[in-house]
């Protein structure tokens, strides 16, 4: 018995696809065809994949060509299916010509012309075409602008800014003025929004008004009544409006969370993290400081994610303790803010102008997680515990600091209209609530 085998991701199978399959099937008389899981694929840069791992599977098997279907999930598990199922010919489309030359060592490997005129990637585009406009003053416009095109669908449709020297050459060639910002809104279906958030909510309302989605960098507003109006609004003119939070979006990220809520450390009692940049005080002009984010913007909302997806956001009490810039009493160069939760507390350290260890600590009954720094460019974390030998290490890849794998699920959620998973609501009220209140100087000493 001659044993062929195949692999792919097979999203919306189509007739390439089965013009494949049916080929490799006459190669032999027993085919298997292997399936990328959803994780294999996306550590091949393939991120926005539609169907899921079963809904792909029910497709190869409906197609009745398959004698066996398993799940590929590693690099290098060729060699190993290959060794372990006594594989004669491993065979793929003629796009993959030579890259699998070195499977000659174990089988046959055949490349079979590869069907012209049709790709799952062209059917993906055909329907998913949201035009994003970009709105703002930040060097992340241009990153957002490149990760987008790793995501299928996303058109840039043009990009609005009160402050050029933010951007990059480029974009500072294509730039409109924000006065022209509702005509930026009228070209688009989305919007994503990085301009200072005391502008946030002039900019969200307006684009909402004209029925456009909108990613806003978290805090969507500083004002907890104008982020509920602006919800409100969301509801009514049935738009999204979704936190820009690249952290929540890594996997090392949301796997440290789920390790944590399932009592791998115990019981959590303290969540402390730390993040500090220099950077953008030290490359501006004065001009520049209107733009410029102040710490509790700049890295509050990124600071605040794991303590309220961990402990949630029903805390007793808590203390702002901030240190303001000289004649600029919105600019806070640093400050904490502690919590005290009925069986935990947590604190945030942000600093725009102060400079400290950027990590992630969290600490439990049983042992601890520990986030080095960058902590929120999360791709690697440590469970340890007493006994060192215990201790487990994680690493997850993370490709364009998370940007990508948000973009993809925000069109992702704009096509079947649901919510935003990665930040729930209530963390998204409790980061405004928060923000608010260094505003309002509620609970709040400056030092
Ligand atoms: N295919 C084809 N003609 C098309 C489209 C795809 O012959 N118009 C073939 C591909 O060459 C591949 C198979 O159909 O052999 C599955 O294609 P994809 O779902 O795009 O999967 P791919 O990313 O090519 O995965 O590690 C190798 C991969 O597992 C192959």
């Amino acid at each position: 018995m001659i044993k062929v085998i195949t692999y792919g991701t097979y999203d919306r199978l189509h007739y390439g696809h089965l013009n494949l399959l049916q080929r490799a099937k006459a190669l032999g008389d027993y085919l298997i065809v292997g399936v990328t899981a959803d994780s294999f694929d996306v550590a091949r840069g393939k991120i926005n994949v539609d169907q899921s791992l079963m809904e792909r599977i029910e497709a190869i098997r409906a197609t009745g060509l398959a004698d066996e279907i398993i799940v590929e999930e590693y690099e290098g598990q060729k060699i190993d299916d290959i060794r372990r199922y006594g594989v004669d010919i491993f065979t793929v489309g003629s796009d993959w010509k030579g890259h699998f030359d070195y499977l000659n060592e174990y089988c046959r490997v055949v490349y079979l012309d590869r069907t012209q005129g049709i790709s799952s990637t062209d059917l993906r585009a055909r329907e998913h075409h949201l035009r994003l406009g970009l709105v703002g003053e930040s060097p992340i416009l241009s990153k957002v602008e490149r990760e987008s095109g790793y995501v299928n669908g996303i058109d840039i449709s043009g990009i609005c800014t009160s402050n050029k020297r933010m951007l990059s050459a480029t974009q500072q060639a294509k730039a409109m003025p924000m006065s022209r910002l509702d005509e930026l809104i009228s070209q688009s279906d989305a919007l994503f929004i990085i301009s200072n958030p005391r502008q946030h909510y002039d900019h969200v309302r307006r684009a909402l008004e004209q029925g456009r989605h909108v990613l806003c960098e978290s805090p969507i507003t500083i004002d907890s009544q104008q982020l509920d109006e602006l919800k409100r609004l969301a509801q009514k003119k049935h738009c999204l409006l979704a936190d820009s939070l690249k952290t929540a979006y890594s996997l090392a990220f949301s796997r440290l969370i789920l390790l944590a809520k399932s009592g791998t450390i115990g019981q959590v009692v303290s969540v402390d993290a730390t993040c500090t940049s220099m950077t953008n005080l030290e490359m501006s002009e004065e001009g520049d400081l209107e733009y410029l984010w102040n710490s509790i913007g700049a890295w509050g909302p990124t600071a605040l994610l794991p303590i309220f997806q961990l402990l949630g956001t029903d805390y007793n009490s808590k203390l702002i303790t901030t240190h303001l810039m000289a004649n600029r009493p919105d600019f806070d160069l640093f400050t904490k803010i502690s919590f005290v939760y009925p069986h935990a507390v947590a604190s945030i350290k942000v600093g725009q102008g102060v400079k400290s260890e950027g990590e992630l600590v969290i600490s439990g009954t049983k042992g601890y997680i520990y986030v080095p720094a960058p902590w929120w460019k999360t791709d690697y974390f440590e469970v340890r515990y007493e006994d060192p030998a215990n201790n487990r290490r994680y690493f997850y890849q993370l490709d364009g600091e998370g940007l990508r794998y948000m973009l993809a699920s925000f069109v992702r959620n704009v096509q079947t209209g649901k919510p935003n998973a990665y930040v729930e609501p209530s963390v998204s009220d409790a980061i405004v609530d928060v923000v608010s209140d260094f505003y309002q100087r509620r609970d709040t000493v400056i030092i």
